[in-house]
């Protein structure tokens, strides 16, 4: 299987983030994306490869053109204003207003941000380019016939939306290679997202839509990030009703909870019959991460990945969550090698 990784995921990095009241040390960094590329050589999964530079179309198709704009251009417009410190919100939109255009950065950044997770910095848009263009290089690998590849993405992007971002995310990786797929001929997608966290961005970018199905499995939004959106009545809405699926889970929930729910999504995507498979691949349901709260353990992401093997399909899995960082690599490959055990 190849794995498609950019030093470029670099130029996003910040010592500390707000959590939970205090500006505690970061837990998403760039040793992330190291420490699974070395797990990923030590297991030699296959050939590491660079990412083809692809121009905005395929963005443009999931994001709108003035959110897109919007993460181009704050950078310049908040050093202009305010200095080179990484730019964060501290100001959102209440209910009921007009979107109005302003014309102070920091207004701006509070439209567009849901949370504080996603500071923007000097190199911010080219790492989320970088982490685009290593999904769709990964989909053109499956356009090409490949049965899987692994898109080593950094930033994630499942928390992004058509016009917002958030929780580590700026644009959404995985919804773009979903849409990339249906733009290269692929008749119907799924997506099945395995991060601890609801991928509500992936959802509502596709959620009045019947041509790709969103699965989730999460922590329930009850009590878990991001809060407000993932129920399990979520199902889709106009011509997407039943083409969303979501999973939530309470806190503390095992793999004999987890993989019954993900028994329900194979059973789901498998009625959908996918030409193309996109996995969300976050790894923080595992026991020892340090900001989730589920028990999956090493072995677990095993069997995760020869599960999702058994649909046969197609499938491009994109790194999103994982923060335990001992185990990261282990439990990215472990997912990788089991999908590929059920190949053979
Ligand atoms: C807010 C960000 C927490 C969610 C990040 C994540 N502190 N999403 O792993 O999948
Ligand atoms: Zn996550």
């Amino acid at each position: 299987m190849k794995t498609i990784f950019s030093d470029r995921h670099k130029l996003q990095s910040v010592e500390t983030e707000f959590y939970r009241g205090k500006w505690v040390e970061a837990f998403e960094i760039p040793r992330r994306a190291q420490l699974v590329l070395d797990a990923v050589r030590r297991a030699d999964l296959g050939p590491v490869i660079g990412p083809e530079s692809f121009d905005l179309s395929p963005v443009l198709a999931v994001h709108d053109p003035d959110f897109v704009r919007f993460l181009e251009n704050i950078w310049a417009d908040w050093v202009a204003e305010v200095g080179a410190i990484p730019a964060y919100p501290n100001i959102w939109p209440p209910r009921r207003t007009r979107m109005i255009p302003t014309i102070r950065p920091g207004a701006e950044l509070g439209r567009y941000a849901v949370d504080m997770s996603s500071p923007i910095l000097e190199g911010t848009w080219q790492a989320a380019r970088s982490a685009v263009d290593c999904a769709l290089t990964g989909a053109r690998f499956i356009n090409a016939g490949e049965p899987s590849a692994f898109a080593l993405c950094r930033p994630p992007g499942h928390h992004s939306g058509r016009d917002y971002f958030g929780g580590y995310c700026f644009l959404n990786n995985a919804a773009i290679a979903a849409q990339y797929f249906r733009d290269t001929g692929a008749r119907r997608v799924a997506v099945l997202d395995v991060d601890y966290h609801h991928g509500n961005g992936t959802q509502d970018i596709f959620y009045d839509r019947d041509d790709v199905l969103t699965v989730s499995i999460h922590g329930d939004p009850v009590q878990e990030y991001p809060y407000y959106i993932g129920f399990a009545d979520e199902t889709g809405q106009a011509a997407g009703q039943g083409f969303n699926l979501n999973l939530p889970l309470a806190w503390g929930s095992d793999f004999s909870t987890w993989g019954a729910a993900l028994d329900r999504a194979i059973d789901r995507i498998a009625a959908f019959a996918p030409e193309r498979l996109v996995v969300s691949l976050g790894v923080d349901a595992f026991e020892e991460d340090p900001i989730s709260h589920f028990k999956l353990t090493n072995a677990d992401f095993v069997e995760i990945g020869r599960r999702i093997g058994s649909l046969k399909t197609p499938s491009l899995f994109v790194m999103e969550g994982g923060y335990a960082i001992e185990a990261i690599g282990t439990n990215v490959v472990n997912v990788l090698t089991g999908h590929l055990s059920a190949q053979a």
